[in-house]
This record gives structure tokens, C-alpha cells and sequence, in this order.
């Protein structure tokens, strides 16, 4: 059937789900839990359990991403709030596909949602992936600094998968890189090759902070550790779990 119908069904009978998986800043040892990254799942009244691969390019493609997109940001205000009440205090990161940013309308919502936010003291970080960077550098610049107005901190997702020019790194205001699982994979068994460390500190020289993804052995996180990198994100630490199980994974890290 119509995945465009389909989709806009699913938002009115509200069968999305954001799951959030840990951040963590390891330092002298001790694991802190700085964040989450919200990751959306879609859960249709069947019972079926859809991941975003199976539906965002889609909705890329036939424009429910808008829609979609904004009922994210309404959802973190309210997930925000839950957490705040159960006293964690932690950033905020959410998933913006290029598409988002291309429309107007979008820039309108960061404008409500961070009013309404205003009161409650949420820390947001917006992920965007090299795709939009790419064709027009001050285009980019400008929308980064626009979204930063609001206090909304940039990381760049996925960093050294796409047809990267460093170039850009010097030139757009970017706050986080966050370093690609395929990276972190063989950190710990082949060193020698590992390109892991001069991204870190190529990210302080220019006063980016790092975050690194798919860390799932012990080892990897020691290796990361030693390179200084600022949090890290991964199996090891907790998988994307639905908000109320990380309430109460929250509780370790007091
Ligand atoms: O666990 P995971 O399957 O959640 O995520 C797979 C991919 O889907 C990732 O590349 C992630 O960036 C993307 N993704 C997850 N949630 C969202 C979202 O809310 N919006 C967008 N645009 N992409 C998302
Ligand atoms: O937005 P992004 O492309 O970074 O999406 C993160 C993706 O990576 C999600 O699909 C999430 O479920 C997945 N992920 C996060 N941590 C791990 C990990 O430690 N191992 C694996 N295999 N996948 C992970
Ligand atoms: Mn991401
Ligand atoms: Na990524």
C-alpha cells in the first residue's frame, strides 16, 4: 500500500516511539551520563517493530519527514520533562535529515519547540550528516548559525563515512564530530592503522568535541579513553531502550 498514507497514519494514531540511547563521558574512570540520542522507532497497532531504515528514506523521499520531524521535536519536549522530573539532567540529541532543513517551516518549529523549552532549561543537539554540507559551504554556515541562535548545539553524524573535505571542519561552526562506528570497530585489534586518535586531535585542535558510536568491547572503551575522547556511545554502554527503561538506567550513573 501507499507508504505516504501509511506514514500519516501511523503519526494521528501516535504508533512512533523515540528510544534513547546513553552518552557517556569517561573520565579517570568514572562513567558519567552526559546525554541520549533519540532514535525513532515505529510500532504499528499489529505489534510490528519497524527501524528507521525501514521507513526514513521513505518518508525522505515523500515529504512525511516534515510532519514526522516535527512530531519529534514536540516528543522531546515532553520526554525532557519526564526526565527533569525524574531529576536527570542530561543533553539531548536528535536525528535532522537534510530534507528538514531544507524547508521553512522547519525553522518556525525550532522557534516554538525553543520557546517552550526556554522554561524548562533543555540542552538540544542536532545531528546532520556531511550530505548537507557539501553542496553550498555559506548555505550551511548560515542555517548552523541559525540553529545555533537558539542554543541548539551541532554534531556531525557519521563523520568519515561520506566524500568528507576537512576543508569544511575549519569553516562551519560545528560543536560535536561524531566519530563513525566503522572506526571504532578495530580500534583495539589493529592500532597501528587506526586513524581514531589524530580525529580526536584534529577535533581539539579546532575545539570540536568528540563523540565516538558503536563502541561494544571493554577494550574499545579504554582505547577511546586514553585518546581523550569526550563521550562515547555504544552497546557496552546501553543499546537505544524506550524512555521509561532509561529512567530507571539512569539511576546507576547517581
Ligand atoms: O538504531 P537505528 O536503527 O535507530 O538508526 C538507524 C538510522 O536511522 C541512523 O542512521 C539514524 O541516524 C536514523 N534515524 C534514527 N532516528 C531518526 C530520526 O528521528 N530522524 C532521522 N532523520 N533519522 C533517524
Ligand atoms: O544516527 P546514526 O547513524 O548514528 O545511528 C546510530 C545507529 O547505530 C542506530 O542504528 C543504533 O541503533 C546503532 N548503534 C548504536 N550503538 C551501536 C553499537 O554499539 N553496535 C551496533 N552494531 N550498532 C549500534
Ligand atoms: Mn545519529
Ligand atoms: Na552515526
Amino acid at each position: 500500500l501507499d507508504m505516504h498514507i501509511k506514514l500519516k497514519k501511523a503519526l494521528e494514531k501516535n504508533e512512533f516511539k523515540l528510544y534513547l540511547q546513553p552518552q557517556i563521558s569517561y573520565k579517570q574512570g568514572i562513567p558519567t551520563l552526559v546525554g541520549a540520542e533519540a532514535l525513532i522507532r515505529w510500532e504499528t497497532s499489529e505489534g510490528i517493530m519497524f527501524t528507521p531504515d525501514k521507513f526514513i528514506p521513505i518518508s525522505e523521499n515523500n515529504g512525511m519527514i516534515i510532519p514526522i520531524g516535527e512530531w519529534i521535536l514536540d516528543e522531546i519536549l515532553h520526554i525532557h520533562q519526564q526526565l527533569k522530573d525524574n531529576n536527570i539532567l542530561i543533553k539531548l540529541a536528535i536525528n535532522i535529515s537534510t530534507k528538514q532543513l531544507e524547508v521553512c517551516s522547519f525553522f518556525s518549529k525550532i522557534e516554538e519547540v525553543m520557546t517552550l523549552a526556554a522554561a524548562q532549561e533543555l540542552m538540544l543537539e542536532m545531528e546532520i550528516t556531511e550530505s548537507f554540507l557539501l553542496d553550498d559551504i555559506h548555505g550551511a554556515r548560515k542555517t548552523i548559525q541559525e540553529i545555533q541562535r537558539y542554543g541548539i548545539k551541532i554534531a556531525l553524524d557519521d563523520f568519515g563515512t561520506g566524500f568528507s573535505s576537512l576543508n569544511y571542519l575549519t569553516r562551519l561552526p560545528i560543536d560535536y564530530l561524531k566519530i563513525d562506528k566503522s572506526f571504532i570497530d578495530d580500534i583495539a585489534s589493529d592500532e597501528q592503522k587506526s586513524i581514531v586518535p589524530y580525529i580526536i586531535s584534529m577535533a581539539q585542535a579546532l575545539n570540536i568535541q568528540t563523540i565516538a558510536e558503536g563502541i561494544e568491547t571493554q577494550e574499545q572503551m579504554q582505547k577511546l579513553a586514553d585518546y581523550g575522547c569526550s563521550e562515547m556511545q555504544g552497546y557496552y554502554w546501553g543499546k537505544p531502550m524506550p524512555l521509561e527503561t532509561f529512567i530507571s538506567f539512569a539511576q546507576q550513573f547517581k
